[in-house]
């Protein structure tokens, strides 16, 4: 029988650069033909010979509620209906925006946008119009999206092309990108004392979902912090993957730390294209229209888009939705790490609300240096082995999995005997 995903990979990749319209997707590094999703459903997703997987990735995070949750697909064909894009302000704007600032305490004003790269490339020429300064640090294995000034050993992507740079980023673009090892104290500390004066900010995933699930130490996020804070620099969060998925208040809620500026994605949006970036009065206020650092966009706060955000963080803001999320997702990590032990396998796994990250090695690593030595060939079997089973996760050992509310105990339960089943046959 004709494999319809091969079929539409040759059609694809004739008229899209490697047949894909993001990298990752494109199954490179661990091999095989990229699946063409028809449609989705819940927990679900069905590929072009009509087969089901349990779904993983939910688009990379925003499909926190699952595919299809009829309150959200309610509001947007109401949308729709009331017009696609006006260009113009708009009354939900306002709403996203309220909803957005209500969740985010550290927040006073947010600027709609349309991806998270748009979103932490505007976070950071604001950090850097703000503060007057030029140099920025950023950590080796977070990724921040694909604006040059950020696109320097992010881990995700390029981590799993094994290409730490891009090319197409001149040098001189670079010059002020600090990229310090995740979770290393000594070396946060000496940038500071040799640059401190003149960075404008620090990026970070606090929870780094592009190593697959790396945690900033609660001392080292602390020190981030502190050493901002004495040399006047901003801590930018990056949660636009942790945003609204590992809790309601994000990895600053979780760490208890507060940051100047957050940049956040996918969940927001619900699916749709729509991120955001925000912090106090005093700095949001230097954006145009009326401060000197420009940033703009046709469709920021897209009136579809800010419907389908709106009815998901609806969804998300009522009592008891993480508790059940987390729980769930400590389940699979739990089940996970029991099956691979039982099997002798080394394995280990951590989980924060919806997101969860695992590995196949004994210790869960502290940075992108012990990530990437990670047996590739190992992690593609169990891949393959997953996906022959119905079960998609992330194409890429370096990126994170979530878990949805649609996600039943059945499907965490499949998922756990799938991967005891592979482990066994190791
Ligand atoms: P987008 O431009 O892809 O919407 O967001 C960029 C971005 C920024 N910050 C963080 C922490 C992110 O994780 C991302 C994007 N995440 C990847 C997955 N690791 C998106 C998947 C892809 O590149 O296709």
């Amino acid at each position: 029988m004709t494999d319809r995903n091969d079929t539409l990979f040759e059609r694809a990749r004739a008229v899209i650069p490697g047949g894909v319209n993001s990298p990752v997707r494109a199954f490179k590094a661990v091999g095989g033909t990229p699946r063409f999703i028809q449609r989705a459903q819940g927990a679900y997703f069905w590929d072009a010979n009509d087969k089901r997987y349990i779904d993983y990735i939910g688009s990379w995070g925003p499909m926190i509620l699952g595919h299809g949750h009829p309150a959200v697909v309610e509001a947007v064909q109401k949308a729709v209906l009331e017009g696609f894009s006006y260009g113009a302000p708009t009354e939900r704007e306002i709403e996203l925006a309220e909803a957005i600032l209500a969740l985010v305490p550290s927040m006073e004003m947010v600027r709609l946008v349309s991806s998270g790269t748009e979103a932490a490339m505007s976070a950071l020429r604001l950090a850097r119009g703000a503060t007057g300064r030029k140099s920025i640090i950023k950590f080796e294995g977070c990724y921040h999206g694909h604006a040059d000034a950020l696109l320097v050993k992010a881990g995700s992507g390029l981590a799993t092309f094994g290409n730490p740079t891009s090319a197409g980023v001149p040098p001189e673009v670079v010059q002020h990108t600090i990229v310090l090892e995740y979770n290393n104290l000594q070396q946060l500390e000496e940038a500071f004392a040799l640059h401190g004066h003149d960075i404008a900010c620090l990026m970070i995933e606090a929870i780094a979902g592009n190593m697959n699930f790396v945690r900033a130490t609660p001392e080292f996020a602390r020190r981030c912090r502190e050493l901002c804070t004495q040399h006047g620099a901003l801590l930018v969060f990056d949660e636009v993957m942790t945003g609204f998925r590992v809790g309601l208040h994000g990895a600053q809620g979780v760490l208890g730390i507060k940051p100047d500026l957050t940049v956040l994605g996918k969940v927001i949006g619900g699916g749709m294209p729509l991120a955001a970036f925000g912090g106090p009065r005093a700095i949001m206020e230097q954006l145009a229209p009326l401060g000197p650092v420009y940033q703009a966009g046709t469709l920021s706060g897209n009136p579809v888009a800010t419907a389908c955000g709106l009815a998901t963080l609806k969804e998300i803001a009522k009592p008891g939705f993480y508790e059940a999320l987390g729980q769930k997702t400590r389940s699979l990590v739990d089940g996970l790490k029991a099956a691979a032990a039982a099997e002798g396998q080394p394995f280990n796994a951590d989980s924060e609300g919806g997101m969860f990250g695992f590995f196949l090695m004994k210790d869960l690593p502290q940075n992108y240096a012990t990530v990437m030595t990670t047996d590739n060939a190992q992690f593609n079997a169990l891949f393959h082995g997953l996906l022959d089973r119905g079960v998609y996760i992330a194409p890429a050992l370096y990126e994170a999995g979530f878990v949805s509310a649609a996600h039943t105990d059945d499907d965490i339960a499949a998922t756990v005997e799938a991967a005891r089943d592979i482990f066994r046959k190791r």
